[in-house]
């Protein structure tokens, strides 16, 4: 077994029987889809989708269910150490769409067993990026169904000669996807925005080139996160014969591909599979609970003498703190840096790295670095604190949006974002309406930016059990995903679901238990639309989030009554629900460089002088002790499907598209700099002014 270089020391013991493929009793963890894979032909794994996944709408193959066993990963980011390799399968991929009329083409031909250059045509595809902008080609752009995608790789021969194990891992795959290494199927997974991890060193050949083909399927149902219906058009004087499209319940558009980094890694035999950290303080001190789930395949642990854990803590420049053994520990930090959001704090998004290890008696096998960031968080009727201090919240719903790219992670993106994000003054986002990809989530634990961390379960409706059981698996996978995050301050379940209809009360108090099974520590929230009188979700919320656009889709134009109809909603939601509650999204559209004076709907006047009117509701609210804070719609322009009312993307942006500020995102930089001024007493710095001068 390779041994890694850096020591743990003496390490206290693991139980053998934890060290067997499913560490300690855990709901997740463990072998997962390659090993169960393994064995079962390609052929076979088709036809148990076929058969589970009711295929067809006429001729389209849809997928409603899943093999799922891929969704007991994804506790750990791909991370180099001194025992593991990370090697990245980013770049261009060749690719070809399904046709759209023969949806099952591929798997018929068995595109999968060869590079797929060899059973037709292809094209070039960047991975990682949404595939429908970066071609001329309308079909490319509005493509319903299968995709594929595929690539030949190396494995050095000395992963095979260490006993390295391997495994596969994209951040993403929208929506529904299979991963085949060699020809064989490895595993599939449902959901995009989750990540998707396969053990595949069985299925290589080491020192030889490998290929790895995905097929990829964006068909949305009502059975899937987000929902969605194929409508067929039967009238055959108006629509060709077999005529179908996907109709959507929410408005930005569903791009779909390999949107996020696809990795290689490495691990020994015997591994951290997860890791689960909590954080307290006490005074000055800090708190460190940590818990580490080591798992061992059938070929390790090479000695079973003595395997156990040990962390040592680091500071941010990476010098050692102390060091603990035991797989579940307790450190406590005299003099801790806590983690504080941005302009809360003069140094905030501090982290520590725990550097975890599992050892035997002959030394180190595995090491993982886990970023720490100390932070309490706590609830009550009326507030949301952090490190026992009151928030206020100062930020904007986004999309992973932009030109090209689609929803493909992009590193220059993310810095501009988060560095528009701090210009402006905000000290968090919502992840609307889906999970955002761990780098950007990175960049949010680093800058001190708090996210409320959403499930991609936009405008739900039909509350039945099929849809209960995928939403609670979502919830797992994502609390999995993110729980270690300090930026993480709250889960939301879901934006404006049909929360009127009977079967919501009980549906959302299942989500939101599970939820809180899953996370304890964190508040859980979901976002609400409907007339607070008929909403049946938000007695089982610990938060009360609200979207509403008062001037914008109701009394449009009206301006003068946006005060008081802001005012009154909130204090009733209160009162309703005795809970903290906060404004998640308002605005309206405008159109870059279009003006008028006075304002009309549209212009860049029109979407500045709203949300004007909104701030003075705001400070109303702010000095009741109830309303913990307010979220723009939206940080930037995204595109939408389709539509007769849009032109082409929801215009409601503080910047645009290109992320060039417009008026609102200058007006919007003096109001989170004047509240941070207020709150946190921290200085505004030189330029930041009002746009309005004219109309204040
Ligand atoms: C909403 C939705 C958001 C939309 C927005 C709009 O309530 O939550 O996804 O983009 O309204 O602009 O209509």
């Amino acid at each position: 077994m390779k041994k890694a270089e850096e020591g743990g020391g003496a390490a206290t013991s693991i139980p053998q029987q934890q060290l067997q493929a499913t560490p300690r009793s855990r709901p997740h963890g463990g072998e997962g889809g390659a090993a169960r894979a393994r064995g079962r032909s390609s052929g076979h794994l088709v036809n148990v989708m076929m058969g589970g996944w009711s295929l067809l709408l006429g001729s389209l193959a849809i997928l409603t269910g899943t093999l799922a066993e891929d969704s007991k990963w994804g506790g750990l980011y791909p991370r180099e150490s001194g025992s593991r390799e990370v090697k990245s399968l980013d770049g261009l991929w060749n690719f070809r769409l399904a046709p759209l009329h023969d949806p099952l083409k591929g798997f018929r031909e068995e595109w999968f067993l060869r590079p797929l250059s060899k059973t037709g045509s292809v094209i070039s595809m960047a991975v990682p990026s949404s595939y429908n902008d970066v071609t001329q080609d309308k079909a490319l752009r509005d493509h319903i169904g299968w995709a594929w995608y595929d690539r030949t790789f190396y494995v050095p021969l000395r992963w095979q000669v260490d006993k390295q194990r391997v495994v596969l891992r994209l951040g993403s795959a929208h929506y529904n996807s299979i991963i085949y290494i060699n020809g064989v199927a490895v595993t599939s997974h449902e959901g995009g925005h989750l990540p998707i991890m396969a053990e595949i060193s069985s299925g290589l050949r080491f020192g030889k080139e490998n290929l790895v083909t995905v097929a990829i399927n964006n068909t949305l149902t009502p059975s899937t996160l987000p929902q969605g219906k194929i409508i067929y058009h039967n009238d055959p004087t108006k629509y060709p014969p077999g005529y179908f499209e996907q109709k959507l319940d929410f408005d930005f558009f569903n791009y779909a591909g390999l949107h996020r980094p696809v990795y290689l890694y490495t691990t020994p035999q015997t591994y951290i599979d997860d890791i689960v950290i909590n954080t307290d303080i006490d005074g000055s001190a800090g708190i460190i609970n940590y818990e580490i789930f080591a798992a061992t395949t059938e070929i390790g642990p090479q000695s079973e003498d003595g395997v156990g854990c040990s962390v040592k803590l680091l500071d941010k420049e990476g010098d050692h703190i102390t060091s603990a053994m035991g797989c579940v520990g307790t450190i406590k930090i005299s003099n801790a840096s806590l983690w504080w959001p941005y302009l809360m704090h003069s140094n905030p998004g501090y982290m520590y790295t725990l550097m975890v290890a599992v050892s035997d008696a002959f030394g180190v096998l595995d090491l993982y670095p886990q970023k720490v960031g100390i932070r309490t968080l706590g609830w009550n009727s009326t507030t949301l604190t952090i490190n026992n201090q009151p928030l206020y919240l100062r930020g904007c719903g986004r999309h992973e949006d932009a030109d090209i790219r689609g929803k493909g992670v992009d590193y220059p993106l993310i810095v501009k974002d988060f560095s528009l994000l701090k210009w402006l003054g905000a000290n968090s986002f919502r992840t609307s309406h889906y999970p955002y990809a761990e780098e950007i989530m990175d960049m949010a634990d680093q800058e001190g930016i708090m996210i409320v961390d959403e499930s991609p379960a936009i405008g739900l409706n039909g509350f039945g059990e099929e849809l209960m059981k995928r939403h609670i698996a979502v919830m797992q996978e994502f609390v999995r995903r993110d729980k270690n995050r300090p930026s993480v301050i709250m889960w939301s379940v879901g934006n404006e679901p049909r929360s009127y209809e009977p079967a919501a009360k009980e549906y959302f108090s299942a989500v939101v238990n599970a939820t809180k099974e899953a996370d304890p520590t964190r508040s859980v929230t979901c976002v609400l639309a409907v007339d607070k009188h008929t909403d049946l979700a938000g007695s089982s919320l610990d938060v009360i989030l609200v979207n509403r656009y008062y001037s914008w889709y109701s009394d449009t134009g009206h301006l003068e009554l946006i005060y008081n109809q802001t005012v009154n909603e909130f204090i009733e939601w209160h009162l309703l629900h005795n809970k903290p509650v906060m404004i998640s999204e308002y605005g309206a559209g405008s159109i870059a460089g279009f003006h008028m004076d006075p304002a009309f709907t549209w212009t860049e006047e029109y979407q500045a002088e709203l949300m004007v009117e909104n701030f003075k509701a705001f400070d109303t609210l702010r000095s009741k002790g109830y309303f913990i804070g307010e979220m723009i719609w939206n940080f930037a322009d995204f595109v939408t499907p389709m539509e007769y009312n849009r032109p082409g993307a929801c215009m409601k942006g503080l910047f645009t598209r290109a992320r060039q500020p417009k008026m609102a995102g200058h007006l919007m930089r003096m109001r989170y700099w004047s509240l941070a001024q207020d709150i946190h007493n921290v200085t505004i710095p030189k330029g930041v002014r009002s746009p309005l001068h004219i109309i204040t």
